[in-house]
C-alpha cells in the first residue's frame, strides 16, 4: 500500500475505534466523490483495516464488540462505495456467481468486496454469503436452467480447507459446473504451502482455475477469462 493511502488508512481506523460510523462513512464518501481513487483502492484501504483491526483484537488491544462494531462499518462502507463508484456496463464481461460454500467459515467480507469489483467490471454477478450447500447449488441450477462463466468461492480459517478441497472436487465433476472456471481467494495463499495444498491427490490436478491471495490477483485472473 502506497504511503498517500496509508495516511487514508489511518483516518478511517481511527473513526472506526472512535465509534465515529457516521464520520468514517463521511470521510470514505469524500475519497470516493474526489475521484482520486477505484474503487480496488478504497477496498485495499477497508481490507487492511479490518485486518489492522484483527491485529488489534489478537493482541487484546481492543474489544470482541469493538471488532464487530469495526466490521459493520466496513459492510456498510463495501455498499456507499460501491454505489457511489460502479460504473454502467451495457456490454456484460460474463456471468458470476459468488458463494461461501463452506458451512464453518463466517469470514464473508473479501467475498462481498469482490462481488463488487466483479460487478464494477461489467459482471452479472449473483453473491450468496450465507454457507450455500453445492447440493442447493446444483438444484437451483438445475431449476433456473442457469450455467455461470465463473465461480468464486473465499477461505479464511485453514481448519475449513479440507472442507472447501471436497466441494471443490464435487464442482469440478458436477455436469452443471464441471466446464466453469473457479476461483478462490484467501489470504491463506500468502503461504505457499496453502497453494501447495489445493491440488486432488488422486489425480495431481488444481482444484481451482486459479487461486487469489488478494483482490488484484482475482481481477487480473478474470481480465483474462471475461467474455470481451
Ligand atoms: C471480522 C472478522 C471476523 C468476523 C467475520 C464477520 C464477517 N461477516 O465476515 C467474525 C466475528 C465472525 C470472526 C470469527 C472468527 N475469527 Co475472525 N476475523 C475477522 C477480521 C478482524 C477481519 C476479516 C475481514 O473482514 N477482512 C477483510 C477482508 C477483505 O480481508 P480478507 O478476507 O483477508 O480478504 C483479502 C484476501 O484474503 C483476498 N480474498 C478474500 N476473499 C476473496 C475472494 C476472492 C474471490 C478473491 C479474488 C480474493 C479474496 O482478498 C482480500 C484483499 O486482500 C480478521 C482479521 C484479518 N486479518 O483478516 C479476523 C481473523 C481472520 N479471525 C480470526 C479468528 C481466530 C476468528 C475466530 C476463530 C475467533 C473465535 N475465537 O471465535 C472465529 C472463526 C469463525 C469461523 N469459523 O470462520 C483470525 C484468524 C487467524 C488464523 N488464520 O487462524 C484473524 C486473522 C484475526 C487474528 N488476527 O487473529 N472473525
Amino acid at each position: 500500500m502506497t504511503e498517500y493511502l496509508s495516511t487514508h488508512l489511518d483516518q478511517y481506523l481511527g473513526f472506526m475505534l472512535k465509534k465515529q460510523r457516521e464520520d468514517a462513512l463521511a470521510f470514505l464518501g469524500d475519497l470516493a466523490e474526489s475521484k482520486k481513487f477505484t474503487l480496488i483502492q478504497l477496498f485495499q484501504i477497508l481490507a487492511k483495516a479490518q485486518q489492522e483491526i484483527g491485529s488489534l483484537w489478537a493482541k487484546g488491544a481492543i474489544t470482541v464488540a469493538d471488532e464487530h462494531y469495526a466490521t459493520e462499518v466496513t459492510q456498510e462502507a463495501v455498499d456507499t462505495l460501491a454505489s457511489k463508484l460502479r460504473g454502467f456496463h451495457r456490454e456484460k464481461t460474463g456471468s458470476a456467481l459468488l458463494a461461501n460454500f463452506v458451512e464453518g467459515e463466517y469470514h464473508t467480507v473479501g467475498l462481498k468486496m469482490f462481488a463488487e469489483l466483479l460487478k464494477d467490471d461489467g459482471w452479472e454477478v449473483e453473491l450468496f454469503s450465507a454457507p450455500l450447500h453445492v447440493v442447493s447449488l446444483f438444484k437451483y441450477l438445475e431449476s433456473a436452467g442457469k450455467r455461470f462463466d465463473l465461480i468464486c468461492c473465499s477461505v479464511t480459517m485453514e481448519f475449513n480447507l479440507e472442507d472447501l478441497k471436497s466441494i471443490l472436487k464435487i464442482l469440478r465433476t458436477n455436469i452443471h459446473t464441471k466446464d466453469t472456471m473457479v476461483l478462490v481467494g484467501s489470504q491463506l495463499f500468502l503461504d505457499k504451502r496453502f497453494i501447495d495444498l489445493m491440488i486432488d491427490e488422486k489425480t495431481n490436478t488444481p482444484l481451482a482455475d486459479f487461486l487469489a491471495k488478494n483482490f488484484d490477483d482475482g481481477m487480473e485472473f478474470v481480465r483474462k477469462v471475461g467474455k470481451r
